[in-house]
């Protein structure tokens, strides 16, 4: 497995570099947008080689959260590369690749909560379950609302209800108390480092939903920029914040 991953990290690098290497030639210098597509799509093509190649240094336990974090990066570095040539041609929004990348790497940010939980101890799989309707409600109606099948007003509406669902969840419901109970004091610092992240790392988006498409007073260049910085934020800062407590409770 972990042979396999020693080759397999060079490897995809290598096979996404043609990719990178073309689209660098229309990068304008003060494309500030296209720069930051660019930087991103780096920082989570590195990320991605730092998660998995730490696997090997964790306890069994907590490599799968890992694993999952490196997976996260990795999706969305290719999502990035496409974004950022869609930007790059033509200076629209890459909305359709947004979408298809939170429906991947979101469930899967949901996934390592339940992990992180489960690393501790017993934890039923409603919370899965839970976690993951939550995030389906709230992909699908706002793709539906920015896609135009549904009113733009419904989809906002809807999907805020699934993000409070997971909030609730994760603040108040099983998965809340069952870290505040029975986890460590590392396990325990990094879970509420992690629900602030989806409160307040996540606001972001439904922001981003609002200004750019219900109100319409965003402008594409700020969107887009305010976008990327939260994916650092919300892909990165949660995988480090994974690896830190992984790291640290394999010592203990
Ligand atoms: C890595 C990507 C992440 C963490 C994306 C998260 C996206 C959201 C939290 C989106 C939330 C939305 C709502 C809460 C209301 C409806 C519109 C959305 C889909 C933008």
């Amino acid at each position: 497995m972990f042979k396999f991953l020693k080759l397999s990290v060079p490897a995809s690098i290598l096979v996404m570099a043609p990719a990178i290497a073309s689209a660098a030639e229309n990068l304008a210098q003060d494309d500030f947008v296209g720069i930051s597509f660019w930087l991103i799509s780096m920082a989570l093509v590195a990320s991605t080689a730092f998660f998995f190649l730490e696997t090997q240094r964790v306890s069994a336990k907590w490599k799968t959260s890992l694993t999952v974090s490196g997976l996260v990066t990795l999706v969305a570095a290719v999502h990035y590369f496409y974004m950022r040539d869609v930007w790059i041609a033509t200076g629209e929004t890459p909305t359709v690749y947004r979408y298809i990348d939170w429906l991947i790497t979101v469930p899967l940010l949901m996934v390592e909560f339940y992990i992180i939980l489960r690393a501790i101890g017993a934890v039923s799989a409603g919370i899965f379950w839970r976690l993951m309707i939550g995030t389906m409600v709230m992909l699908i109606a706002g793709y539906m609302g920015e896609a135009g099948y549904i009113n733009a007003w419904a989809g906002f509406i809807v999907g805020m209800a699934g993000w409070a669902y997971i909030l609730y969840e994760v603040f108040a419901g099983e998965a809340g108390k069952l870290a505040a109970d029975k986890a460590p004091a590392s396990v325990q610092s990094a879970f509420s480092t992690m629900r602030w992240i989806v409160s307040i790392g996540w606001a972001i988006y439904p922001l981003g939903y609002f200004f750019g498409y219900l109100t319409g007073s965003a402008d594409v260049e700020m969107l887009n920029i305010i976008y990327n910085f939260a994916d650092v934020l919300n892909k990165i800062a949660f995988g480090v914040i994974i690896w830190n407590v992984a790291t640290s409770e394999s010592k203990a």
